[in-house]
């Protein structure tokens, strides 16, 4: 007659706590539609603090913008196409709000800050709505703005020794605390994205 040996005793123990284990991993692969390993909270986090300065030269950061909601997009004066329309978008979403708009914000800010200076955006900003502001900086901090929004900003170089910016074009809906919401649709009918800005006030 031989004693059982403890460690066979054990192996369905440690075979049922693998299969729990299976089940949970599972369970959050399901839930979070993507493996929970790689993610840690800042991975999820966009925005953040950032110190720039707007087309009159005066300094701005993400705590002048606390206590209302605001929209924030990147782009570039020299932009051909969306950036121009985009902001024609929030002008449009601006004059929607009516009063209502003092207390929101607009943000338009430069992934090119070699060419857009304060001046060349204010210029560029006459075109549109009061409320949007345009900001820039030294590169660094540019840089520091665009990795915080986790937006792709890249120089793409044209004939002539002139360039553009492929940049993302995002429009970010952050709260009254500086977070983020959520992916801001200007495609949506005027009075119903000014109806879902006017539910962060
Ligand atoms: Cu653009």
């Amino acid at each position: 007659m031989t004693a059982p040996k403890p460690f066979s005793r054990l192996l369905p123990l440690a075979g049922a706590f693998l299969a729990g284990l299976v089940v949970v991993f599972a369970a959050i692969v399901f839930i979070s539609g993507r493996s929970p390993l790689p993610i840690g909270p800042a991975a999820a986090a966009v925005g953040g603090p950032f110190h720039l300065e707007d087309e009159n030269g005066k300094p701005v950061s993400d705590q002048d913008m606390k206590g209302r909601p605001f929209l924030v997009f990147f782009g570039f004066t020299h932009c051909p196409d969306v950036c121009p329309t985009t902001l024609f978008e929030i002008s449009q979403l601006m004059q929607k709000l009516g009063k209502d708009a003092d207390r929101t914000g607009a943000l338009f800010i430069t992934v090119d800050p070699e060419r857009d200076t304060p001046a060349v955006i204010k210029d560029y900003l006459s075109n549109f709505d009061p409320h949007v502001h345009g900001l820039t900086g030294d590169p660094a901090s540019i840089e520091a703005t665009i990795k915080a929004y986790r937006v792709y900003a890249k120089k793409v170089p044209l004939d002539h020794g002139d360039y553009t910016m492929d940049h993302t074009a995002v429009v970010y809906l952050m709260d009254k605390d500086g977070h983020f919401v959520a992916p801001f649709n200007l495609k949506q009918n005027p009075d119903e994205a000014a109806a879902l800005l006017r539910r962060y006030l």
